[in-house]
């Protein structure tokens, strides 16, 4: 596979948290690149476009309003077989049974909320990737 891009999301979370620096260092130290990054307080038509796939979902106005809560920072990062080395990086989606070394891990935990605060977003697939990157870029 050739050099691929992927979005990756720091959450209002890891903003929040003060864990933007740490995300970044992780990313950069695995050798992918940034290509471009902005802070951004996104729209809800924006997210409701983004989060499409779950749209009917339990969880999805609760992640909604968590989306909405503050800033995010938006990273286009390139490299082979990006997409999934950045969801390798990032850890599974539930932040408690995701394994140590990984993003979630490392800093994430259960705040016994209806959304899972999960630190960062990645795309799942290339399809994923261009169609979210034409969104947040
Ligand atoms: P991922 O972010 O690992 O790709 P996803 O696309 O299935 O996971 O879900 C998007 C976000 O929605 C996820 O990061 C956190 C939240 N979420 C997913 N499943 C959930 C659940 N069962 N309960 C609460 N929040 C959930
Ligand atoms: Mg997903």
């Amino acid at each position: 596979m050739a050099t691929e891009e992927t979005l990756v999301l720091v959450k209002p979370d890891g903003v929040a948290r003060g864990l933007t620096g740490e995300i970044l260092r992780r990313i950069e130290a695995k050798g992918y690149s940034l290509v471009d990054i902005k802070l951004v307080e996104p729209s809800r038509d924006l997210l409701a476009r983004h989060y499409a796939e779950h749209e009917g979902k339990p969880f999805y106005e609760p992640l909604l309003e968590f989306m909405l809560s503050g800033p995010v920072v938006a990273i286009r990062v390139a490299g082979n077989r990006v997409i999934e080395g950045f969801r390798a990086l990032a850890g599974t989606t539930d932040p408690t049974t995701a394994a140590p070394g990984t993003i979630r891990g490392d800093l994430g935990r259960d705040w016994g909320l209806a959304v899972q605060q999960n630190l960062v977003h990645g795309s799942d697939s290339p399809e994923s990737a261009a169609r979210e990157l034409e969104i947040w870029f």
